[in-house]
């Protein structure tokens, strides 16, 4: 059944392969991802996008496609096999639509997979953390001269701190008591950490840190690799939007230090790799340096201590909430995610005083 729907969707587009079955990549927390594999290849990314999530899909869309025509524009020096590996191709419809809806209203988007790469959910070693930190700063150096003000906001206020704190507060008042029982000690951490959680937003508000196209869902698992652990290119550009440097670094330091899995259960086993963070933060300068201001680069130790924290409170307001916006395995999932995340924010601070 699956297997036919698939392979209607995957019709409905613009290409000359014919499908050979499928394989779910369930790494992501919101939309469904498929491998469309092909008799001969390349093989394709078939990804449902959540419009209960996102509430304008084709927006959405659209910021992928513009800003991989942007990147595309600035790899031109490179050779077509090469820019193949480095830049993301989304395809048209038959009729010509930068997606497919179904029946059933979802919005369906077709991208070429790039072939012999590799994803890793926790970092490796130094070396993967080094490549990491310079295809993210690859990233935002060539996207630093795209207009972020022509972008949709895709999920409006999404780093927005007096925003998550107002979700959290609202999930508290309605919550299930037994739920706000188990997660008592990181409802106090919440509130205790107001003050600080709101510096880097008063400094964005008041302008001192400025708005640049940002990628917004950083997490390492969007970094491809090749074979040779060469990083390659950023993936998964839904929530590409503008934004302050610092949530774009938090996020990737958030993922690539944990020296376990956002919801590994055993805390033990969660600890920031301050190794991983030197060699992140050395890929990440090699790229970015010049183009950071002495502030975007005082705040960057705080940028990735607030972006852990406004994880590790979504987690938990979604499981105030009873689960409903993070894809969970089992009844406390979010809670685990979130105790992970508030350890490692522990971890953090003590290895970088921050
Ligand atoms: C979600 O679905 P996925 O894995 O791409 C979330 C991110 C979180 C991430 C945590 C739109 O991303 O913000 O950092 O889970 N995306 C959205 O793993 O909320
Ligand atoms: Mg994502």
């Amino acid at each position: 059944m699956q297997t036919e729907r698939l392979k209607f969707i995957f019709g409905q587009f613009d290409h000359t392969s014919e499908f050979d079955g499928f394989e779910e990549l369930a790494s992501g927390h919101i939309n469904d991802t498929y491998l469309i594999k092909t008799k001969t290849k390349p093989y394709y990314v078939l990804q449902r996008i959540n419009h209960g999530v996102f509430p304008d899909v084709p927006g959405l869309i659209e910021n992928k496609v513009a800003i991989s025509q942007h990147i595309k524009e600035k790899l031109q020096h490179l050779s077509p096999k090469k820019q193949k590996r480095r830049i993301l191709k989304f395809f048209k419809t038959n009729t010509g639509a930068s997606y497919f809806r179904g029946d059933e209203g979802n919005y369906w988007n077709l991208m070429g997979f790039i072939d012999k790469s590799v994803t890793h959910m926790t970092v490796p070693n130094e070396d993967v953390a080094y490549q990491g930190g310079r295809l993210l700063g690859q990233f935002l150096t060539l996207t630093n001269d795209f207009d972020a003000a022509t972008l949709t906001e895709v999920i409006p206020n999404f780093h927005d701190m007096p925003f998550r704190y107002r979700q959290f507060e609202e999930a508290l008042a309605k919550a299930d008591k037994a739920r706000v029982e188990k997660a008592k000690p990181y409802i106090n951490l919440v509130h205790n950490s107001r003050e600080e959680m709101h510096i880097l937003q008063n400094l964005k508000e008041s302008g001192e840190i400025k708005m640049r196209v940002t990628h917004n869902d950083t997490k390492i698992s969007n970094v491809l690799f090749n074979k040779k652990e060469k990083g390659l290119c950023l993936i998964d550009l839904d929530t590409v939007m503008p934004g302050i440097v610092h949530y774009d670094f938090g996020d990737a330091i958030r993922t690539s230090c944990n020296t376990a899995a956002e919801d590994e259960t055993n805390l033990d086993l969660v600890e920031f790799n301050l190794d991983y963070y030197n060699a992140f933060t050395k890929g990440f300068l090699k790229n970015m340096g010049d183009s950071l201001t002495p502030i975007e680069l005082k705040y960057l130790p705080l940028g990735a201590k607030t972006m852990i924290f406004i994880i590790g409170l979504r987690f938990l307001t979604d499981y105030l909430n009873g689960d409903i916006y993070f894809k969970t395995k089992y009844d406390d999932h979010n809670l685990n995610r979130a105790k992970n995340q508030f350890k490692l924010l522990q971890s953090l601070s003590e290895k970088l005083g921050v």
